[in-house]
């Protein structure tokens, strides 16, 4: 059955004045360079609630037809975290150990990054993504999804930002392959793993690899 367009006024969005714009995207941009990709977590706890709310900003993301192709597990059981811990250790080891080309580890250099993951431990949230590939409608029958990675990479970015706003340290987690999470979080076929996000406060003394961004000249082109 199709669904006839309805429609409701805009009323939420807000006009600035230019300098005012000019003002808040250069106050957004200082907040987002704050923030580095954490590998060094505290265990100190988080309230619960910071990350419904951050969760619940991402799922503002837009998607392929509006079908919200994402889900998201909170992992905060310490046996959970170890299982988790255990399968990526399982990945990475063969990862770093002869699976992958010479030319991806030459890459990973300037990170440090090992097969050796204890932060899947030690943070007090691992936020598990899932792209949902298709759906169930009413009568069960699948119902597809559309631009299913840009709709869920999306919403992890604004996941990643609202988690940094709120003042969290965040690291995006891919051990590959990572079927292993719908087993050990019980998830179903239609959902493929997306990424594993790591949160929560940084360790005290946490080090951050002496990397840069390309400037907006490389970026970006105006014509
Ligand atoms: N998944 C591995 C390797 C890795 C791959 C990329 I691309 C990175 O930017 C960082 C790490 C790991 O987590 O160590």
């Amino acid at each position: 059955m199709l669904s006839a367009p309805r429609y409701v006024p805009l009323a939420s969005y807000a006009e600035y004045p230019p300098a005012e714009m000019e003002r808040r995207a250069a106050g957004f941009r200082a907040e987002v360079t704050r923030r580095r990709t954490v590998r060094e977590y505290s265990d100190r706890p988080v309230p619960r609630r910071v990350i419904e709310e951050c969760l619940a900003a991402a799922g503002t993301a837009p998607s392929g037809a509006n079908h919200q192709p994402w889900h998201f597990v909170v992992v905060s059981d310490p046996e959970v975290k170890a299982r988790i811990r255990a399968a990526a250790e399982d990945e990475e080891r063969a990862f770093y150990n002869g699976g992958a080309p010479q030319e991806w580890l030459d890459a990973l250099a300037a990170l440090g990054t090992d097969e050796h993951k204890p932060f899947l431990e030690t943070a007090p949230y691992l936020i598990a993504i899932f792209a949902e590939r298709y759906m169930f409608g009413a009568d069960g029958g699948r119902v597809k999804n559309y631009y299913v990675q840009e709709s869920v990479g999306i919403a992890t970015g604004i996941l990643i930002t609202a988690l940094h706003h709120a003042g969290l340290a965040t690291l995006t987690h891919t051990p590959s392959p990572m079927n292993f999470l719908n087993e050990i979080l019980g998830r179903p076929p239609n959902e493929r793993p997306f990424l594993l996000l790591v949160t929560g406060y940084p360790a005290e003394h946490a080090r951050v690899p002496a990397i840069t961004k390309k400037p907006l000249n490389e970026i970006a082109t105006f014509r």
